[in-house]
């Protein structure tokens, strides 16, 4: 029995669904770390991070840390996917609902796509297809503890509908578009939604 088909039976025996885990990916208790570039460092107080969403808004705003604790007080538990194969089951996170978060900038209806940054140069995009009205959130905890730093301390995306690469860590702006820009690994080949029950992996395959 191959690797795949040994880890399939195991978290069967746990009696865990196997509708859940899509084709290609394994299941795994750990919490990988996956990142380009180093590690930020905003300081003890975070004076130094800040939010940002603009673009294709009437009402641009920035938050501090702060403001953002005081939103954040959504909580979902989803199963989470990376493209490099492993997924993660009932991962609980606390944090604000990118729809609410984005009612205050009041999104011009000619904006169709959004562009995240996170910090040292990474950026992912979406169509607003997969944000308004499908659960993402900017998370500031994990199962009931601040972020590590290696998972996105103080605030990260988490897309859970998708691929993880869609969910940035250490999030500094959201920029609304009234066109497609590709992201980091977008521009890398990797495909415009990332669903990972439809194996979108990569694009024009
Ligand atoms: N800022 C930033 N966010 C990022 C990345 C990155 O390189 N920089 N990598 C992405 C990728 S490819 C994955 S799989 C997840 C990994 O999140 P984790 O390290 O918490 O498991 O973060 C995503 N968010
Ligand atoms: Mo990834």
């Amino acid at each position: 029995m191959g690797f795949f088909d040994s880890n399939r039976a195991e978290y069967e025996k746990k009696g865990i669904d196997p509708h859940r885990l899509p084709s290609g990916q394994y299941w795994t208790e750990r919490f990988p770390v996956l990142h380009i570039g180093t590690v930020p460092d905003y300081g003890p107080d975070l004076r130094s991070w800040s939010l940002t969403v603009d673009g294709e808004v009437d009402k641009p705003f920035t938050i501090d840390f702060a403001e953002l604790q005081s939103l954040a007080s959504d909580e979902f538990t989803h199963d989470i996917h990376c493209v490099t194969k492993w997924s993660k089951f009932d991962t609980l996170w606390r944090g604000v609902h990118l729809s609410r978060l984005f009612e205050r900038a009041q999104v011009r209806p000619n904006a169709i796509h959004l562009m995240m940054y996170g910090d040292h140069g990474y950026t992912t995009d979406l169509p607003l297809s997969e944000v308004f009205g499908k659960p993402g959130m900017v998370a500031t905890h994990f199962e009931g503890e601040s972020l590590e730093p290696d998972h996105g301390y103080p605030a990260r995306v988490v897309i859970p509908h998708l691929y993880f690469w869609k969910s940035t860590k250490w999030i500094r702006r959201f920029e609304f578009l009234s066109s497609p820009v590709s992201g980091y690994w977008e521009n890398g080949g990797y495909h415009a939604i990332g669903d990972p029950f439809k194996e979108q992996r990569y694009s024009g395959f």
